[in-house]
C-alpha cells in the first residue's frame, strides 16, 4: 500500500448539472446546459441531466456512501440557477437551504465539504444577455457568489471560484461542443476566458471577506504537453497548444500577464484588457487545483486555430474517452506547474478514467481497470510530493457515475456504479480500494 502523509486529504468529486436532476424543482431556474441538452443531436446518447443520479433527492443516501469510501472530503459544485434562478436578485432560500442541508451531513459524517462556484452551469438568463462574453457578468458573478459564501461560509472553509475554465469557454464559446453551443472561435473563447478570470480574482477577496479561515482558488484542467517529433514544427505546435491549454490560464493567475508569444498569436481574437485587469485576476490563490487526464502529444495540425495543431495517440492503453492513461503525465504537470509557479498548494482535484463497467452476477462491479489506473496515478502523486510538490490531497473524478456532458451517459466514471434505471449505487471495486487509501 502506498503511504501519504499524515493529513493528506482523500476525496472525490462531482458537479451539480452532472448528479443532481430535479432541474425545476423548489424555485429552480433554467441553465444553460438544461437548454442545451434539450437541443435534439447535442448529446451523444440523446439524454439530459434532467434526473441523472437524483441526488438532489438522494443526498442523505450518498452522504452514507461517502463516508463507507472512508473519504475526508467531499468536492461538489452549487447549481447559480437553484440561488438565482435567473441570475440575479435575491438568493431563493429553499435553494441555498438545499445545500446548506448537505453542508450539514458532510460535516456530521466527518467529511470536509470543498465547493466548487461554477461548474459550467450559468443561468440561463444571464446567456440571453450574452454569457460569459458581456464583461458585466463578472458583477452577476460576484453578487452570486457572496450570497452563496455568507450562507455557507460559517462551515464550509474550502471554495473554488471556477472549475477548468478552459473547457467551457473554448467548448461552449468556440467550438460549440458544450453548452451554450455558440462556434465563435478563438474570440468568444478568450473573450470569455478573460471575463472568467476576472470574476475570479476579483471574488477572492470577496471570499475572504465572508469566510474566516478561507482557503481559495481555482481548479484548471491541465495537460503536460509533448511534441509528436522533434521537427521544429511539432515542437512549435505543441508550445502553442501548451499556451493555449495551460499557460493562457497560469500567467495571469500567477505573473500578472497573459504569455507574449500566444497574445501574438491570437492576434486581434486576443480579449480586451482594461487597465488594472490582471492585477485584479493574479490575487494570491491559497490553493490550485489541478484536474488531470490525459498528457497532450501534438503534431503541426490544423485544429483548433490558430493553434493549428493534431493530436497524437501514441501506442498505449486508452480509456474509454480515447485519453491516453498517462500515470507520468500526472508527475510532470505537478511538478512543472510547481517548479514554474510556486502555488503554496496543490490538490488534483479530479482524476479517474471512464471504462465499460459490467454488473457481474453477484451484484459487484470488478473495475480492475479502473482501480489499476489510480494505483498507478496515486503512486505518480506519491512521488511528485516527495519531489518538493505541496500537493496536499487527491479528488478522484467521480464520486459517482452521472452524466458526462456531451457524452451523456456512455460514459462512467465514478467508483460508485449508478443503475440509472432504479437509482440503486453499487461500490465498485475501485471504490473499495479508494476506501482502503483513504482509510490508511
Ligand atoms: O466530467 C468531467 C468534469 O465535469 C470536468 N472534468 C472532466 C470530467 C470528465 O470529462
Amino acid at each position: 500500500m502506498l503511504s501519504f502523509p499524515k493529513g493528506f486529504v482523500w476525496g472525490a468529486a462531482t458537479a451539480a448539472y452532472q448528479i443532481e436532476g430535479a432541474p425545476a424543482e423548489d424555485g429552480k431556474g433554467p441553465s444553460i446546459w438544461d437548454t442545451f441538452t434539450h437541443r435534439p443531436g447535442v448529446i451523444a446518447d440523446g439524454t439530459n441531466g434532467d434526473v441523472a443520479c437524483d441526488h438532489y433527492h438522494r443526498w442523505p443516501e450518498d452522504v452514507a456512501l461517502m463516508r463507507a469510501l472512508n473519504l475526508d472530503a467531499y468536492r461538489f459544485s452549487i447549481a447559480w440557477t437553484r440561488i438565482q434562478p435567473n441570475g440575479r436578485g435575491p438568493a431563493n432560500p429553499a435553494g441555498l437551504d438545499f445545500y446548506s442541508r448537505l453542508v450539514d451531513a458532510l460535516l456530521e459524517a466527518g467529511i470536509t465539504p470543498y465547493v466548487t462556484l461554477y461548474h459550467w452551469d450559468l443561468p440561463q438568463a444571464l446567456e440571453d444577455e450574452g454569457g460569459w462574453l458581456r464583461r458585466g457578468i463578472v458583477d452577476d458573478y460576484q453578487v452570486y457568489a457572496d450570497l452563496v459564501t455568507r450562507a455557507l461560509g460559517d462551515r464550509v472553509k474550502h471554495w473554488a471560484t471556477f472549475n477548468e475554465p478552459w473547457v467551457f469557454t473554448w467548448s461552449g464559446y468556440a467550438l460549440g461542443e458544450d453548452a451554450p453551443g455558440l462556434k465563435l472561435g478563438a474570440r468568444g473563447a478568450l473573450a470569455a476566458t478573460h471575463h472568467a478570470l476576472l470574476a475570479h480574482g476579483i471574488t477572492l477577496p470577496l471570499i475572504r471577506a465572508n469566510v474566516s479561515d478561507a482557503v481559495a482558488g481555482i481548479v484548471l484542467d491541465l495537460n503536460h504537453v509533448e511534441p509528436a517529433s522533434d521537427h521544429p514544427e511539432d515542437v512549435a505546435a505543441a508550445r502553442r497548444w501548451d499556451g493555449c491549454q495551460n499557460r493562457w490560464y497560469l500567467d495571469p493567475l500567477f505573473k500578472c500577464h497573459y504569455p507574449e508569444d500566444m497574445l501574438k498569436l491570437y492576434g486581434s481574437a486576443a480579449p480586451d484588457v482594461l487597465p488594472g485587469d490582471l492585477d485584479q485576476i493574479c490575487a494570491p490563490l491559497d490553493f490550485l487545483g489541478v484536474n488531470f487526464y490525459r498528457r497532450s502529444v501534438v503534431a503541426a495540425g490544423t485544429d483548433l486555430p490558430p493553434i493549428d495543431m493534431q493530436r497524437h495517440s501514441p501506442a498505449g492503453e486508452y480509456t474509454e474517452m480515447g485519453w491516453e492513461v498517462s500515470p507520468n503525465g500526472l508527475y510532470d504537470i505537478l511538478k512543472g506547474v510547481s517548479d514554474s509557479y510556486h502555488p503554496q498548494a496543490m490538490y488534483v482535484t479530479e482524476n479517474g478514467a471512464a471504462f465499460a463497467d459490467v454488473v457481474t452476477p453477484d451484484g459487484a462491479v470488478h473495475d480492475e481497470r479502473r482501480a489499476h489506473y489510480l494505483r498507478k496515478h496515486f503512486a505518480q502523486a506519491r512521488q511528485a510530493l516527495s519531489d518538493g510538490v505541496p500537493l496536499k490531497g487527491y479528488f478522484v473524478w467521480s464520486l459517482l457515475d452521472n452524466f458526462e456532458w456531451a457524452c451523456g451517459f456512455e460514459k462512467r466514471f465514478g467508483v460508485i456504479y449508478t443503475d440509472y434505471a432504479t437509482q440503486r449505487r453499487i461500490i465498485k471495486d475501485s471504490g473499495h480500494y479508494l476506501a482502503q487509501m483513504a482509510a490508511s
